[in-house]
């Protein structure tokens, strides 16, 4: 090959100050050059921390979180694949753990690559970074291979930036058979007192409040406050439309928009659910949490042999 006109490869120049990667026995942390910082731990390739530049945490961690592959992490960002809840009888699924298998297993990390930051629009630093972490059925422990022993593969990407945390699955079904599964991303998020928080943007939705007997109802209140435990599967919402979680008085705190995810699930234990988990610490540390769930689960999604699906969410915290 004639090397002479060959362009030179657009590379990020080395004097940008550039994002850290670090690792530390199972996790992952990166760090921007302006301080923000997110933690995944490789069991459940599970977020279980993300800062803001000034260091304030975004996400809820249980003080008595397993982090040592022993359990499902409590806090952060598990991953919920292939099941949503109590697996169903008489289903591909039924023999797997609630929440499936994803956040139970081992991941492995595939790299990670940072913003172009040359070119007309070149910015002070490198303003985001994205790492991905994979699994596949190999990978699974002998009890999941064959309780859902299906040729798939995940790829889960999270991606930190000055303004926002994103997590993306792509779901591949590397097989000759079809399967459906479910998808949800089980986000913890860190309140500073759950009586004073509000959700917005799921008014006139339809939800299934699991504290009622699984039953339908539809959502009239433009503002819903957290009051008592809360356990709704809001369905067929505008992925695009975000939603937000403000204070009583308006000041916004963080806003959800999400891709292919259609349904919201909203979880609070409250005082007695939260006693009787083991792993959540301390006892009313309810009044410092709200999980709000992007994901696909109220009805299977098909894949067909050979094609693959992508879903994902963007968080923006307060400003
Ligand atoms: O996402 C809400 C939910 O399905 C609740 O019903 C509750 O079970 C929560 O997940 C926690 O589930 P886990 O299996 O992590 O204890």
């Amino acid at each position: 090959m004639d090397r002479s006109n060959k362009p030179s490869a657009i590379g990020v120049s080395p004097s940008l100050p550039q994002p850290t990667i670090s690792f530390r026995e199972n996790t992952v942390e990166a760090t921007l050059p302006t301080g923000e910082s997110v933690i995944v731990n490789l069991y459940g390739a599970t977020v279980t921390s993300w800062k803001l530049a000034n260091g304030d945490e975004q996400l809820f961690l249980s003080e008595k979180a397993h982090l040592d592959g022993s359990k499902p992490i409590r806090g952060g960002i598990p991953v919920v694949f292939p099941v949503f809840g109590p697996p169903p009888e008489n289903h591909a699924t039924s023999l797997l753990p609630q929440h499936g298998f994803a956040r139970n297993s081992n991941w492995e990390f595939l790299g990670k690559s940072s913003s172009e930051s040359l070119g007309k629009d070149r910015k002070d630093c490198d303003d985001s970074v994205k790492l991905d972490f994979g699994l596949s059925h190999s990978m699974l422990s002998e009890e999941f291979r064959k309780a859902w022993p299906y040729e798939f593969g995940l790829v889960y990407s999270v991606t930190l930036t000055k303004g926002a945390l994103e997590t993306s699955l792509q779901v591949q079904n590397k097989g000759s058979q079809n399967f459906e599964f479910k998808t949800l991303l089980h986000t913890y998020l860190n309140v500073d007192d759950i009586s004073n928080i509000r959700i917005k943007n799921l008014q006139s939705k339809t939800y299934v409040d699991k504290t009622q007997n699984a039953t339908s109802h539809t959502e009239a209140s433009s503002a819903l406050p957290i009051t008592q435990e809360t356990d709704r599967v809001y369905q067929a919402l505008d992925p695009k439309v975000p939603i937000v979680i403000s204070t009583a008085d308006g000041k916004d705190l963080f806003s959800i928009t999400r891709e292919m995810m259609t349904d919201v699930v909203v979880w609070n234990p409250w005082a007695e659910k939260a006693k009787g988990m083991a792993d959540f610490a301390p006892d009313d540390a309810y009044k410092k949490m709200i999980c709000v769930e992007a994901g696909s689960v109220s009805t299977w999604q098909t894949l067909e042999a050979g094609d693959s699906w992508e879903g994902g969410q963007s968080i923006r915290p307060k400003a």
